[in-house]
């Protein structure tokens, strides 16, 4: 990273009197780890923050610091004056949790504007602004990314591509502040590069995210604990749902797309949760005859399909964004309300 915006970002967390560090909705560990890596930052310069998620935390959540003692609340965060707001990990405003509409425009700064026009609104609202009134200050947004279908929703855009997770990048800062990584921040950024990597499996491992795992570990982290602890706690009934998902698969022979899906009935009926069988469509990655494939879950007439593919001719964050997703070149998604029907040879939303 520019040395010149790293200052720039590290210049302006100090000046803020509270900063707002965003997880994105469903956070995996690469925004956890990304967020809880730079509040290891704001902690060692004693800038206050807190986290915020608009969905339900993960349990793995524990792992990374984060719990109700320092999550800000929707509400909350309508009313607080924070100066800066930082997104870990979002393509969009929608995936930070933060567009207040459930589908906002794809236009970036249509999308910023009706934000902060909700905030404004916000102020005026006496129902949720009893208590505290909201400050004058406009929260100046800090975009960290590594999607390619990010939509530069910030103020400032830190989005890097070339990064294997949100947590390199964030590495990248670090080095460039020159900000002394201790081991809790170490595991938290491997997390981040573990989780998007597969485990340095998937085409996102580059020999930078190889270097920078490495300096990690240098620094006290064990890897094999870190495993142990966020990523091989797949019980019994998690492994027998994913047997009986996999035997969903169909082949759409016309695009060489295998598909499949599990719903939350069947979450119900094993007693898990969607996160635990979450890092199933990695496994479905490894599929040898499709050009790709997609796992669809299906909760409360939602429909969130997760896409994977190995094949350097295949780009599906173009295909997630013609459907009003995003993503990367090799393992994106998208969301559409509707119902699945099933037969023998495919799986149709309708
Ligand atoms: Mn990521």
């Amino acid at each position: 990273m520019h040395e010149q915006l790293a200052q720039e970002i590290l210049a302006k967390v100090q000046s803020a009197r509270l900063v707002v560090l965003v997880l994105h909705r469903g956070p995996d560990a690469d925004s956890l780890g990304a967020a809880a890596a730079f509040a290891s930052l704001l902690e060692a310069r004693n800038i206050s923050f807190k986290f915020y998620c608009e969905s339900d935390l993960p349990p793995s959540a524990q792992f990374f610091g984060i719990d109700a003692s320092n999550l800000i609340t929707h509400n909350s965060l309508l009313i607080t004056s924070c100066d800066v707001i930082c997104t870990f990990d979002a393509g969009d405003l929608a995936h930070a949790g933060l567009s207040f509409s459930p589908s906002p425009e794809t236009d970036p700064g249509g999308v910023v504007r009706q934000f902060w026009e909700r905030l404004q609104r916000a102020k005026e609202d006496p129902c949720i602004a009893e208590s505290t009134p909201l400050g004058s200050v406009s929260p100046f947004l800090i975009n960290f990314d590594h999607h390619a279908s990010n939509t530069h929703f910030g103020n400032l855009n830190v989005v890097d591509t070339a990064c294997s997770s949100t947590t390199e990048l964030i590495y990248h800062f670090f080095q460039a502040i020159r900000f002394p990584i201790q081991a809790k921040a170490a595991a938290y950024l491997l997390a981040g590069v573990l989780n998007d990597t597969d485990h340095f499996s998937n085409p996102a491992t580059t020999s930078s995210s190889i270097t920078m795992a490495s300096e990690l570990l240098s620094r006290g982290v064990s890897l094999s604990s870190l495993r142990e602890l966020l990523f091989e706690r797949r019980g019994i009934n998690a492994l027998r749902l994913i047997g009986e998902v996999l035997g969903r698969l169909r082949k759409n022979k016309r695009y060489g797309i295998a598909v499949t899906y599990v719903t939350d009935e069947d979450v119900k009926r094993y007693n898990l949760n969607f996160e635990e069988i979450a890092d199933m469509v990695n496994i479905l990655n490894a599929i040898g005859d499709c050009r790709a494939m997609a796992v669809l879950k299906c909760e409360d007439g939602l429909i969130r399909c997760s896409m994977r593919t190995t094949r350097t001719d295949v780009d599906l964050s173009h295909l997630a964004e013609l459907l009003g997703g995003g993503g990367h070149k090799k393992a994106a998604g998208f969301r559409v309300r509707g119902t699945l029907t099933v037969d023998s040879n495919r799986v149709r939303i309708e």
